[in-house]
């Protein structure tokens, strides 16, 4: 019997959903995945279990676990390669998953993420256009600090700050922005890792009543 319940929404739209269930796989947490069709906002079925009414949430072995970020410390605990093992990377990719957590509003409101539609051009505000920047940067900084000897923001190991980056890359991919060279290349080597083709495809299996009008237009 599983030890646990990770609650996700509507995999097509929910980029929280995505950052949860990202570190709770990589630290093969055996929990049965819950889908929940969201509404577009305050989901009656989500408010009924999760504490902070909202998904991801997680319940693991007795423990509840609510908000994506919190949800990879816990994964951390349990699967600690999910952060760099190093002080300088460790800090940096905290902060960087920090950051992401708590800002980036433009982007969020103005390209949010659909999986399964390419919408080149639509959503680029001054706003999303400066977020895409400051994430370039986040990419491109920390790659070359901490970067060598893989694909990933700390190289080889898909970590805690590329589960918070992922809903980025997809927007990206959706709506495709200019964006640099390398951002591209981190952008093809999120999109190829096998948690991310397997999200995707589960994705595209969603019923057309999942879709929500307004995250379509
Ligand atoms: N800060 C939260 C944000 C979670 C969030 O806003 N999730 C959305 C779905 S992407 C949600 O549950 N919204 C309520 C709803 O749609 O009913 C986290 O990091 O987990």
């Amino acid at each position: 019997m599983a030890e646990g319940k990770i609650y996700i929404g509507t995999r097509q739209y929910s980029s929280w959903s995505l950052r949860g269930w990202l570190p709770v796989r990589l630290a093969k947490l055996d929990v049965e995945e819950v889908v929940i069709p969201l509404a577009g906002g305050a989901t009656p079925a989500v408010k009924a279990v999760s504490p902070g009414g909202t998904v991801p949430y997680l319940e693991h072995r007795g423990m509840k676990v609510w908000e994506s970020l919190a949800i990879c410390e816990y994964c951390a605990e349990i699967f600690p390669a999910l952060w760099p093992r190093d002080t300088a990377a460790r800090a940096h990719a905290r902060s960087i998953a920090g950051e992401m957590h708590a800002g980036f509003s433009d982007l969020r409101t103005s390209m949010p993420m659909n999986l399964r539609r390419e919408l080149p051009g639509k959503g680029r505000t001054p706003g999303t256009v400066a977020n895409i920047a400051r994430i370039e940067a986040i990419w491109r900084e920390t790659r070359a600090r901490f970067g060598a000897g893989g694909p990933y923001l700390f190289g080889a190991v898909f970590g805690n700050a590329d589960a918070m980056y992922a809903p980025a890359v997809t927007r990206f991919l959706t709506y495709q922005p200019d964006i640099a060279a390398d951002t591209r290349a981190y952008c093809d080597a999120v999109r190829a890792h096998s948690l991310m083709a397997e999200w995707y495809d589960a994705a595209a299996k969603e019923p057309t009543e999942w879709r929500i009008p307004h995250y379509e237009v």
